[in-house]
């Protein structure tokens, strides 16, 4: 009912609409209405009252079911969405909502995270204002592919980010998206596996969206970027998240069919890693190199300055120039 509440306030934006008009038209009491307005204004969301009524003065910046819906094109992805205030990491509540039998498509969603996680342990940190989401997937392949989807759904958030923004926005292998040589989103893809099958996987998408990265510790801030940062307005998050469910989902399809070739082009396109001397930090070494193209593995070819050819599945990349 709070979401109800909230789309009539948007659609009367700028107009007062009185509390018992609001309790008529949702079929509540009046009291009912001031408390729902109380935990939106709470929210963030500006809401003048009067003695006319309630009275919306700017559009809020919330995640609101309606309003992606609006955008969804999407047949599975996003079918059911959990969208919740705050969470410990989205990944951990798509994981468990998996393990109890979830279908495919399911997204969880939080406008905050205390617990986000990079790869390998890292902190993400997601505070109010970016886009944090989960989605469970459940392809039937090995589960050495897995990378294969970090892929896909890189160059989904890279090919989506460009449409909607004009960005220049392009994938640094394997699974970061930047604007401006600055990290925008990061991905981290959890798999679940019993010997040779794969169980589910979870996606984790992490956008800058409308945060600032100036409160960001000094180390993370001057490698990070956001979308408010870099268009200098806010953006539809609702519509951002339907829009990239709708570019993973079509990307995925053609995945399940057999097209990763294809898809494999796209995201040389929108690579900025190829072709750049690189520095790859591996859990057993570094090697330094040219990177020279990706494999249908998803694995980077590296030329290495003694002419060598290296194959590479795993590592941290820094782009030397
Ligand atoms: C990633 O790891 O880039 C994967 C990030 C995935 C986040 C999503 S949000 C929804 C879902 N739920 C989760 O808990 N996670 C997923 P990695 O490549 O390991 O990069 C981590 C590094 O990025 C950190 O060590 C920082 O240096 C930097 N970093 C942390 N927070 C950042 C941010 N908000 N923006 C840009 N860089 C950040």
């Amino acid at each position: 009912m709070r979401e109800e509440l909230l789309r009539i306030l948007m659609q009367r934006l700028g107009s007062y609409i009185s509390g018992e008009e609001l309790a008529t038209k949702l079929g509540v009491s009046r009291t009912a209405i001031w408390k729902q307005i109380r935990t939106l204004k709470a929210r963030g969301v500006e809401i003048e009252v009067g003695k006319q009524g309630y009275r919306l003065t700017s559009m809020p910046d919330l995640l609101l079911e309606s309003e992606i819906r609006r955008y969804l094109k999407a047949r599975r992805f996003g079918r059911r969405l959990y969208i919740h205030e705050r969470v410990a990491s989205t990944n951990d509540l798509a994981k468990e909502l998996a393990r109890s039998e979830e279908e495919e498509g399911s997204v969880v969603i939080a406008e905050e995270q205390t617990h986000g996680r990079g790869r390998v342990g890292r902190v993400w940190l997601s505070p109010r204002g970016g886009l944090w989401f989960s989605l469970i997937l459940r392809p039937n392949i090995a589960p050495e592919e897995a990378p294969k989807i970090t892929l896909i759904f890189g160059a989904g958030v890279a090919k989506t980010l460009r449409r909607l923004y004009h960005v220049d926005a392009s994938i640094k292998w394997p699974n970061d998206v930047l604007i401006h040589d600055r990290k925008v989103c990061g991905i981290l893809t959890e798999v679940e596996a019993e010997l040779d099958m794969l169980n589910f996987l979870v996606v984790g998408v992490g956008i800058n969206a409308n945060n600032s990265t100036q409160s960001f510790p000094e180390e993370i801030r001057s490698g990070a970027t956001s979308l408010v940062e870099v268009l200098g307005k806010n953006v539809d998050r609702n519509r951002l998240l339907a829009e990239l469910l709708n570019e993973f989902e079509r990307s995925y399809e053609i995945f399940l069919k057999g097209g990763m070739r294809s898809l494999l082009i796209d995201w040389e396109d929108l690579c900025s890693t190829l072709g750049k001397r690189v520095r790859i930090l591996t859990p057993r070494e570094t090697i330094e190199g040219e990177a020279v193209k990706i494999d249908e593995e998803g694995a980077l070819i590296l030329k290495t300055d003694a002419g060598k050819q290296r194959r590479i599945i795993y590592g941290e990349c820094i782009h030397l120039r």
